[in-house]
């Protein structure tokens, strides 16, 4: 995957609460081209598999079963600059602590719980959307 892209999830929270469109919208008024996007559920075992990286942090057992608790949108996006001015338009991970006007101060519901992910490498959204798009060659 090129370096000015990135990958996203809508996670259970925002998904369910009916946030899925404003968040997209969002992304796409910040200037983000759509690239892949799909409506999924994660099981626990992909949830594991996703977040790996966190498995020794004390709260990988409750992500995982958050992650998987509900349909998620999981998409990969083109901007130049992607993976740092995405995390700009999300905000800090605690939604109580990211700047106003933020996906996650205005969509988060706690520091789990916290709407939508993004990549924090060039190197992790290539991986993490190859984790969702297995033909990403036609994107
Ligand atoms: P970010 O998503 O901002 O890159 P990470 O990679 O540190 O943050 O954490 C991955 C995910 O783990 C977060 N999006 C959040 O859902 C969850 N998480 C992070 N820190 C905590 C915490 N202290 N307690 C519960 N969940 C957390």
């Amino acid at each position: 995957m090129a370096t000015n892209r990135t990958f996203t999830m809508i996670k259970p929270d925002a998904f369910s609460a009916g946030n899925a469109g404003n968040i997209l919208a969002m992304i796409e008024k910040a200037g983000f081209r759509l690239v892949a996007a799909k409506i999924t559920h994660l099981s626990p075992a992909r949830a594991g598999e996703f977040y790996a990286v966190h498995k020794e942090r004390p709260f990988y057992q409750d992500l995982c079963a958050y992650m998987s608790s509900g349909a998620i949108v999981a998409a990969i996006l083109e901007k130049e600059n992607a993976v740092e001015d995405f995390r700009k338009l999300i905000g800090a991970t605690d939604p109580k602590k990211a700047d106003a006007g933020t996906v996650r101060a205005l969509y988060g519901t706690s520091i789990e719980a916290n709407a939508v992910h993004g990549s924090d490498s060039d190197e992790n959204a290539a991986i993490e959307g190859s984790f969702f798009f297995s033909n990403l060659e036609q994107f």
